[in-house]
Parts: C-alpha cells; structure tokens; sequence
C-alpha cells in the first residue's frame, strides 16, 4: 500500500514539473506561443500613423523571479527594419532604437512612475537605468536573424513584490517611415532560446501584426485583478478586419466595437466575479471574405479607475476556457 501510495505521490509530483514547466516554456517568448501573434510592430516616427501604429514606440516588461541568481539575455528576433518580415515604404530609410532599463524608476506599478508603462512616448516613460541600447537601419546582418542584449543579473532591475525584478525595453522609431517587425525571447543563454524559469513579461499597450491568412485567430491575455468592474477596451486601425470577441470562463465570445482606418474605437466590458483574478481572452478574428494584408493594430485596457491593464505573454492562470457551469461547480452536492 505504502509502496503505491508513493507511487502515486512521485507521479503527481511529476505532472505538476510537467504543467509548470510548460507553462514556462510558453513565458519565453514575446509573443508569446499561445498568442498566435506573428510580430510585434514599431514604425519609424515620420512614418503614417494609418499603417496601424498610433505612437511609434512600444514598450514591453520582462519580470524575473526573484530567486533566481543566474544571468539571462533579452534576443530580438529581426531586429532591423528591411529585408525580410518588415514592412517598407518606398527606400528603407528608418533606424529603430532598442534600450533596456532596469533599476529603481522602472517598476510601472509604483505610483511615481506611470509614464514608465510607455502608453505615449513622452513624459519620463524612459525613467530606470539604462543598461543597454542599440540602434539598427536595414541591416542584412540582422536581418531574420537574432541580436542578443546581455548578460544581465536579475538585482539590475526594478523589485516588485508580486512580479520579482522588472527590466524595462522601448523600441522607438527614431528615424524613417517604414514598418518594423520584430519579436522578443528571454534567455539564459546568448545564443539560443534557453528559458528562464518563473519568468513572464508583460505590456499596457500592445501593437502587434496579424496573420496574412484568413483562418490564423491571434489572441492577447490581460489579466483582470480583484476589484475590477468593468474594463473600457481600446482598439487601433483594425482595418474593420473581422471580429473582435472577448471569452473567458465564464463568458462564451462577446465581440466588441472595431476600429476602421486610423482611429481608436472603445467600449466598456462589465466584468463578471468569475473573472476576477483570471485573465481574459481577446480574440482576434479576420475578415473571411477577403483577405486585409499586413494588418497592424494596436490594442489598451483601462479599468473602471482609469488604470491601464497588463497583457502577460504568459496569460496568469493559464488560457481561459469557457465552462458552462463555472459558477455552479462550487455549489457542494445535496444529499
Ligand atoms: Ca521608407
Ligand atoms: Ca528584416
Ligand atoms: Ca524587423
Ligand atoms: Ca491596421
């Protein structure tokens, strides 16, 4: 008995490593693999804020837990603007900045920083310590290949009690018209995707590329807090592509007013108890008739205090899946 009792015990032990370190493996990337996004997008500032970036800087968060004691490396994937996966106007003519913070001033929770979440590229959204920068043109030697930023210790960033140490990284177009695309990965090695575990990273306005299929559906993940109400969701230039739904475990699809060309639509989302705590699933939807090419958008949250919301790579608590009976399930069995 006792020899199958542990049986049991080793075996469960084992599927919690499994779904733990799966779920780590899904942290890595930005974005992140259940995001079905193919890349984040960052224009060059004298670009035209209808290709579907209303800012030409986005900033993105990664947290690393706080016991762990090794280096790691932040790997940009086709970090130069031309050549292959981004997207041009006329000659290749823009220069995209990358710079890395860390240290106090970078936490975006801490009230003294709020222009550090980089809804707007202005204020002291650059405030931390910058560790690192690099600015890159149309460069075939980083073209559909990786740059790597690092070694960085996880005490340079910033100390949340929740989130462990934040490093803070602002790609800003600072020069040309065109299109970057581009992706992230935390790694604990410079030259191949090595995840570290624990790790998750996380921004407040996402600026991302569809799929230039029909069938592909993209997702982002914001995670709703206790003491949330409703959220007013924002949508930038989607190009009237489709459809935007929001599901959660409780909630089978609702989709949501879309933006056309070139301007913000919003609407409030009323949230509902069994949301609380859990992350909702915005889906993205395409167009089925026809094929919108090279859709760029960009997407924000705002509680019902004006707080802007995260969009973790990692959705905290995993993908939510509706349940019919979510509500119902903790009401214990009559005898
Ligand atoms: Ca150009
Ligand atoms: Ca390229
Ligand atoms: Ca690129
Ligand atoms: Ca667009």
């Amino acid at each position: 008995m006792l020899f199958k009792a542990n049986i049991f015990r080793i075996s469960l032990a084992g599927l919690f490593l499994l779904m733990v370190s799966s779920q780590v493996l899904k942290a890595q990337p930005v974005p992140g693999l259940d995001e079905n996004i193919p890349f984040l997008v960052t224009f060059g500032k004298d670009g035209e804020t209808s290709w579907g970036d209303d800012d030409f800087s986005q900033t993105w968060f990664f947290a690393i837990p706080r016991d762990y004691k090794g280096k790691f490396y932040i790997r940009v994937f086709d970090p130069d603007t031309g050549g292959e996966n981004d997207e041009g106007k006329d000659e290749w003519n823009t220069r995209m900045e990358y710079s890395i913070y860390g240290g106090k001033g970078v936490d975006p929770e801490n009230r003294n920083n709020e222009d550090s979440r980089g809804l707007q590229p202005t204020g002291t959204y650059k405030s931390g310590t910058l560790l690192a920068s690099k600015i890159f043109g149309s460069e075939k030697q980083y073209d559909n290949k990786y740059y790597t930023f690092g070694p960085f210790n996880a005490s340079e960033g910033d100390l949340n009690e929740k989130w462990g140490y934040i490093f803070k990284v602002i790609c800003y177009g600072i020069k040309g018209d065109d299109g970057n695309l581009y992706r992230y990965f935390l790694s604990r090695e410079p030259n191949r995707d090595v995840p570290v575990e624990g790790a998750n990273a996380f921004t407040y306005e996402y600026t991302f590329r569809m799929w230039n299929n029909i069938e592909s559906v993209s997702h982002i993940y914001p995670f709703i807090d206790t003491g949330i109400v409703y959220v007013a969701q924002w949508n930038f230039d989607w190009d009237y592509d489709g459809t935007i739904m929001v599901v959660s475990r409780v909630r089978k699809g609702v989709t949501v007013p879309i933006s056309h060309q070139n301007d913000w639509t919003n609407s409030k989302i009323p949230i509902e108890p069994g949301e609380l705590g859990s992350s909702l699933d915005f889906q993205f939807h395409k167009f089925k008739a026809e094929l919108i090419k090279n859709n760029n958008v960009v997407v924000r949250l705002e509680n019902q205090r004006g707080d802007n919301l995260k969009f973790f790579s990692a959705p905290i608590g995993g993908v939510p899946i509706y349940e019919p009976n979510y509500g119902m399930r903790r009401i214990p069995p009559k005898k």
